[in-house]
């Protein structure tokens, strides 16, 4: 793959870093917030109801006024004993103006409202989508998911979100007492990028 210039169409920093951190050997790795152009787009409303949809939304409004190939990520966490909820609302599921505090403690009121407190009970899945786009259109669009559970009580200072309350399976810590690099080699976006950087390879881009 040639070093070609590769938008994240987020603003999320934490997003950025950790795929910047994945593409960079492969990318010039930018962000929305990199191009002076996309002052001129009001908020990106996301009113897909997937990620899919949302991350799709992103793709093409951004790729239509930045001259790089965009990357767009809508990601989030799905509980089982909350029907998928926070889901596509999980960057303000505790409220506007969101925070990840006000996301995390409403993650737990829940689940106690439902009585969900058993390992078992609380049974979660991050899960992200990629949309690769180009001029507005869409050119490829890759997932990943990662199984877990929510425990009673933040643990761990690293990573962004939810990351404090997710213990991914077959581990005992959770994502923000994971290195990065660790989280990356298993999680949601993770699994994602791996597609998208095979895509690329079998796919040159002009
Ligand atoms: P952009 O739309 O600008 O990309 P955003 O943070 O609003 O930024 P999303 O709409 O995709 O992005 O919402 C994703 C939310 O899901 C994010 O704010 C976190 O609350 C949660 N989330 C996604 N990936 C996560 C991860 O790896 N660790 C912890 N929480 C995550």
């Amino acid at each position: 793959m040639s070093q070609k210039t590769l938008c994240i169409a987020t603003r999320n920093q934490h997003k950025t870093q950790e795929i910047a951190s994945v593409l960079a050997a492969y990318w010039v790795v930018k962000c929305s917030a990199d191009y002076p152009e996309m002052e001129q787009l009001e908020d990106i409303e996301e009113t897909g109801d997937s990620f899919q949809a949302n991350a799709t939304i992103k793709a093409i409004a951004t790729s239509q006024i930045v001259p790089d190939y965009v990357l767009a990520d809508d990601s989030g966490l799905e509980c089982d004993a909350l029907d998928g909820a926070p889901g596509v609302f999980s960057a303000r599921y505790g409220g506007i103006p969101s925070s990840a505090e006000k996301n995390n403690a409403k993650l737990l009121q829940e689940l106690a409202r439902v009585g969900a407190m058993t390992p078992e009970q609380r049974g979660a899945r991050f899960r992200c989508v990629l949309v690769l786009a180009k001029g507005g259109e869409v050119l490829a669009t890759f997932d990943g998911a990662c199984e877990g559970k929510i425990i009673l009580e933040p643990r761990g200072l690293h990573g962004f979100g939810y990351d404090p309350l997710f213990v991914p399976r077959t581990y005992t810590r959770t994502f923000a007492q994971l290195t990065e690099k660790t989280k990356t080699s298993l999680s949601h976006r993770g699994l994602a990028l791996k597609k998208f950087i095979e895509w690329c390879q079998a796919n040159p881009l002009e």
